[in-house]
């Protein structure tokens, strides 16, 4: 209790919550360019909908113990990249890639890892690409970095995972061994079909 009420009082500091307020404001605009850009090249919708969460203390917490740490306002800031999570949907698989390539080549934007659960979906079927990065905020004469993980995906993989979340994922393995294999299903039906939508898009391109 005592340790979740100095997270809590950590997380709850104005200074802590304006800086992550600026960061994802600034991540957010360098999306809207991205979309602006995207959009007007291929001259049609590319961007479905941009989301931010700030990751609640409970969450934070059991992610900690999860990993072995203790529960502290310093581990959730040095252990954890998502406490800021931002995640953009797009409608075809090839803009998530799209998408991904102008973050990374936004200059401010300093990329730490790049997890590619497209090309290699977890065990549960999710997918999904993470990039973790570090954003610069600066501030009269100092720059401190703000840690951000940004997830890009498609319309029918966000549907799989908003699913899974809610019957599957983090709830207790052993109750949930049959929904699990039904949905580790769909995630392939799903992703056979946003190939499908993808030659289809193709293809009216040609026309
Ligand atoms: P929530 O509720 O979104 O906050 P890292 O330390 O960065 O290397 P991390 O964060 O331990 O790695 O793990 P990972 O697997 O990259 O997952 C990060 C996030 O991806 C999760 O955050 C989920 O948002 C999402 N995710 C990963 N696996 C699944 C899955 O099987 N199903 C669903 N629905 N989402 C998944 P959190 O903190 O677990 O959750």
């Amino acid at each position: 209790r005592i340790t979740i009420d100095t997270l809590v009082k950590g997380l709850s500091d104005p200074l802590f919550l304006l800086q992550k307020k600026q960061t994802v404001r600034h991540v957010e605009f360098i999306l809207e360019m991205i979309d602006y850009e995207l959009s007007t090249k291929y001259k049609r919708i590319v961007t479905q909908k941009i989301e931010h969460r700030i990751k609640s203390p409970d969450s934070i917490a059991r992610k900690l113990i999860k990993k072995g740490y203790e529960v502290s306002f310093e581990n959730a800031i040095q252990k954890l990249n998502d406490i800021v999570g931002i995640r953009v949907v797009c409608l075809y698989s090839d803009d998530v890639y799209k998408i991904a390539e102008l973050l990374k080549q936004q200059k401010d934007f300093i990329l730490i890892k790049e997890k590619d659960y497209i090309k290699n979906p977890k065990k549960s079927g999710y997918q999904s690409l993470h990039l973790i990065l570090d954003i610069p905020l600066i501030y009269k004469d100092t720059t401190q970095l703000q840690r951000v993980e940004i997830q890009i995906r498609t319309v029918a993989m966000d549907f799989w995972a908003a699913v899974d979340n809610q019957i599957c994922y983090k709830k207790d393995p052993e109750d949930m061994k049959k929904s699990e294999e039904e949905l580790k299903n769909y995630s392939t039906v799903i992703s056979t079909m946003d190939k499908q939508m993808l030659e289809l898009r193709k293809r009216v391109e040609k026309m």
